[in-house]
């Protein structure tokens, strides 16, 4: 039995769009920061039983998401020429109704349990190619802190890894205004490829991820603040602007997502040193240093948001034990 832990992350420099969909590989590269709050811990047991099984925060999962786990244990099951199935049990230690991130910390939990259990050597770059298949951001979260992820160009996906960001001297952590729970938005795959076939803007999108990912780690290096928090806005609205301008276009913003950005950009230019970014759904992250976070916590807390989770930078997936 091999148990571990992972926590999700949030880009700076958005991931929005796939080369290929065999392998799961990105057509861009992307950023990001790893949160200790976001944490997902795994345990992976072989059994002698007839299938896979996954325990979700204590259910049974459904067959889609049971499904897509077996998938990613048959990739280990592969490489170590091992048969037995697994059962999978999984908790998040934050609230995944939400839709926060959850496929990125549960891959990177899983890829490590998983390895362990089965006996598969993996390095950490290994272990993100293996993550990546199971969901693109899961490969950063193998990482702690800020996370590189790499697009590659190999169809095999060899060269399609995160690694740890090295130099950055901005500390950031993060209150994330998590918007009342409404329909359930478009999943990130189906809204990637429904972009990827229709939206107008989705080679300049990708041409801007390459600038936007040189600039963002050089305002990093250099302690920027001002030049990071445009670079990162930029690239989650320019994100958005790609998805809006799908057919039919897809739409992950809710009113309490407005409220918060203008909020943030208020803040900013008060003085409070705070960035905002948004995923595909309708909550708003605030990235600010750690000495703000109490001030960024409450003045968002004072708008139309179901709650703020705030959480200091975190971790890569580690075996807790085995
Ligand atoms: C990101 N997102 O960079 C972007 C920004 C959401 C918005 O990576 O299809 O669930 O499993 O590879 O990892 C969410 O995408 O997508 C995501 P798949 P995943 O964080």
């Amino acid at each position: 039995m091999a148990v571990a832990s992972a926590r999700a992350n949030i880009a700076l420099v958005k991931y929005w769009g796939k080369r290929s969909a065999a392998l799961n590989l990105p057509a861009a590269g992307s950023l990001s920061l790893t949160l200790a709050a976001l944490e997902t811990r795994t345990t992976v047991q072989l059994t002698d039983g007839p299938q896979d099984r996954l325990l979700l925060d204590g259910e049974p999962a459904n067959a889609k998401a049971t499904g897509r786990v077996s998938r990613f244990l048959d990739l280990v099951r592969k490489r170590a020429d091992r048969h037995e199935r697994a059962e999978v049990v999984s908790e998040n230690g934050f609230p995944t109704a939400a839709g926060l991130a959850s496929s990125a910390s549960a891959f990177a939990a899983l890829a490590r349990a998983a390895t362990a259990a089965y006996g598969v050597e993996a390095n950490p770059r290994e272990l993100s190619i293996l993550a990546r298949q199971g969901s693109g951001s899961a490969a950063r979260s193998i990482f702690g802190g800020y996370a590189r992820m790499h697009a590659g160009a190999r169809d095999d996906g060899s060269d399609a890894f995160a690694e740890a960001l090295e130099g950055a001297r901005i500390e950031l952590a993060a209150a994330i205004a998590v918007a009342d729970a409404g329909e359930k938005a478009i999943g990130s795959t189906e809204g990637m490829d429904r972009t990827r076939d229709t939206s107008p803007y989705h080679a300049a999108w990708l041409d801007l991820v390459d600038r936007d990912l040189a600039a963002a780690e050089l305002a990093l290096r250099k302690a920027d603040f001002e030049e990071l928090a445009e670079v990162v806005e930029g690239s989650c609205l320019a994100m958005h602007a790609n998805a809006l301008a799908a057919r039919p276009g897809i739409l992950y913003f809710g009113p309490s997502t407005l409220w918060a950005l203008e909020r943030v950009r208020a803040l900013r230019a008060e003085g409070t040193p705070v960035m905002f970014t948004i995923d595909a759904g309708p909550h708003v992250v605030a990235f600010t240093p750690p000495e703000h976070l109490d001030l960024v916590e409450r003045a968002l807390a004072e708008g139309p948001v179901a709650r703020v989770i705030t959480s200091q930078a975190g971790d890569g997936a580690r075996l807790e034990s085995e």
